[in-house]
């Protein structure tokens, strides 16, 4: 077989934002788009030669066209093996998984996760490095400084690799190992989680609802919950992957799991419901008539780990990016233990837990996770959350009453503004970050403002810093706000605001009516309406 060079010169825009490269899916199959790519991943992480790395992706259109280019492409630079899912099926926690498992000296994994997929929405494509976790900011700058000077890339001319049947094949040099995507990743759930308890409490007739939103996780939620645990046939829904995810979003939120949220507000709701995305590494937990918000399912998990086998021995310590709400800071400084506030992206996260500081992270945007992995883990939280509900006996409703009583309410709500001017946004926050010096102490909308900083963050291990990671304006009594630019967007700007107050007494108020004033504050010292043009967000979760 014959390795083929290709002369090829930059593309524009081919910079990594918070997880991997995300395009509109046109973009991504234009001729060349995804080899320049490719190619200059192998040179920013010092080339592919004699290396072992895992491939897979969500299912989404263009997923295994684009395994076919990078096995080429794999092949042509050197490398010794690629591990490949069946089908190129690998969810991102199952892909770092097997990354670590298998002692692969890194992974690429191709998703925009949460956005939707489809020839006319988007597709992503990312690097993960030995540890499972994806590429450190100095591997992506390396990555897109390589994508400004490449000249040619070197793909092998074979036919199609079958990526259906199981077991080693070789391509050229290359051994080619198409693996089942669950199994292993299945046996890992079952060394943390007592599977016991939770077959038992599903033959008690324990009904679940979940929503696997035609995307990666179908696979894995019904070998583990219907399989494995015994949860009723039919429990996972929309459980298979489709190229376009039915022509839904997989976002597991309140809006776009629509479905969920209704079955589980209805009368004869189920007991438990979760969702999670595109490429299975968020969730979305919700009770009977109860919605969880991801900020304070991070800080139950932390209340509760040790209730579950893997996490006896008591967390090391935790982890939050910085937009996610403080419920979890109570429960660690409750505990004595570390609380860690990361810029958004589970990046950030990697040398914490690797060095042994944290062993539970979480993002706001639905994202949780631990050490058995360097990714946030989808199904990982839905486990953990029943593994909680088994021993406790209590209901969802139930444990968030406890918890709040025990820590107190912090109200929580995001404002997404999606696709707005590019100008308009820079020009808001810019805006916002020139006035910081001057907020603090001033009086807006009622509220008067404690502190007022652009976010940055220096990582205790490394001494890598990371700017400019997003306005975070605190307010007297409690409350705070956090302005930041959306870095997986794939069109125009998305203005993401958050919001939070902490309440010790009143634990039953409505969030967007807890949160009205700290909201007006915002548009009083941003001027969003008149900035973005819009009068209202357009996602609120
Ligand atoms: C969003 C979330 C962030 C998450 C990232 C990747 O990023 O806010 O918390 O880590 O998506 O998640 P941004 O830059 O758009 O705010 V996933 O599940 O899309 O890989
Ligand atoms: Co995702």
């Amino acid at each position: 077989m014959q390795v083929t060079r290709i002369a090829t010169q930059p593309i524009e825009g081919q910079k990594p934002g918070t997880s991997g490269l995300r395009k509109k899916t046109r973009v991504f199959i234009q001729a060349g788009y995804l080899e320049n790519f490719v190619q200059s991943i192998w040179t920013g992480i010092g080339g592919v030669t004699g290396r072992v790395l895992v491939v897979g992706g969500d299912g989404r259109y263009f997923n295994d066209a684009a395994i076919q280019v990078i096995l080429r492409m794999a092949a042509a630079s050197g490398a010794a093996k690629v591990i490949v899912g069946q089908g190129g099926l690998l969810s991102t926690p199952a892909a770092s998984n097997l990354i670590r498992k298998r002692g692969a000296d890194g992974g690429v994994i191709l998703s925009a996760s949460h956005n939707p997929g489809g020839p006319d929405e988007d597709f992503g494509i990312k690097y993960n490095m030995a540890n499972g976790g994806p590429a450190p900011e100095a591997v992506t700058d390396a990555i897109y400084a390589a994508t400004q000077s490449i000249d040619h890339y070197l793909t092998l001319e074979t036919p199609d690799i079958d990526l259906y049947t199981l077991g080693e094949t070789r391509v050229g040099a290359m051994m080619v190992e198409v693996v089942d995507p669950v199994a292993d990743y299945a046996a890992l759930m079952e060394e943390l989680f007592d599977f016991d308890a939770l077959r038992e409490l599903f033959a008690s007739g324990y009904r679940v609802h979940f929503d696997a939103m035609h995307a990666i996780t179908g696979p894995y939620a019904v070998e583990i919950l219907e399989n494995r645990l015994g949860a009723a046939k039919g429990s996972v829904k929309n459980a298979i992957p489709l190229p376009d995810f039915g022509g839904g979003h997989p976002d597991p939120n309140p809006v776009w799991a629509k479905e969920l949220m209704t079955a589980m507000y209805g009368a004869g709701a189920p007991d438990f419901g979760a969702a999670s995305d595109g490429d299975g590494d968020r969730n979305m937990i919700v009770g009977k008539s109860c919605y969880v918000t991801p900020s304070d399912s991070l800080a139950v998990l932390a209340a509760n780990a040790h209730l579950a086998p893997g996490y006896a021995a008591g967390l090391k310590g935790v982890a939050r990016s910085m937009p996610t709400s403080c419920a979890v800071d109570r429960v660690a400084e409750a505990r004595g233990i570390a609380c860690y506030a990361t810029p958004t992206g589970w990046k950030f996260f990697g040398n914490l837990l690797d060095a042994g500081l944290a062993t539970l992270c979480g993002e706001e945007s639905a994202g949780t996770g631990s050490d058995h992995v360097r990714e946030k883990d989808g199904l990982w939280a839905v486990l953990m959350w029943l593994n909680i509900l088994a021993v406790k006996r209590m209901s969802v409703g139930e444990v968030m009453a406890e918890h709040w009583a025990e820590f107190g309410r912090t109200y929580y709500s995001r404002h997404d503004y999606e696709a707005i001017d590019s100008q308009a946004a820079n020009g808001l926050i810019d805006a916002l970050r020139a006035a910081l010096p001057a907020i603090p102490g001033q009086q807006v909308a009622g509220l008067t403002v404690s502190a007022a900083e652009d976010f940055s963050y220096t990582d205790p291990i490394d001494g890598s810093t990371a700017a400019r990671q997003g306005i975070q304006l605190s307010f007297e009594g409690g409350a705070r706000a956090v302005l930041r630019l959306s870095g997986t967007g794939t069109e125009g700007a998305t203005l993401r605001v958050y919001l939070e107050r902490f309440d010790a007494r009143d634990f039953g108020q409505d969030p967007q009516v807890a949160l009205a004033p700290v909201a007006a504050a915002i548009e009083a010292l941003a001027g969003i309406k008149a900035r973005s043009g819009r009068d209202a967000p357009d996602v609120i979760t």
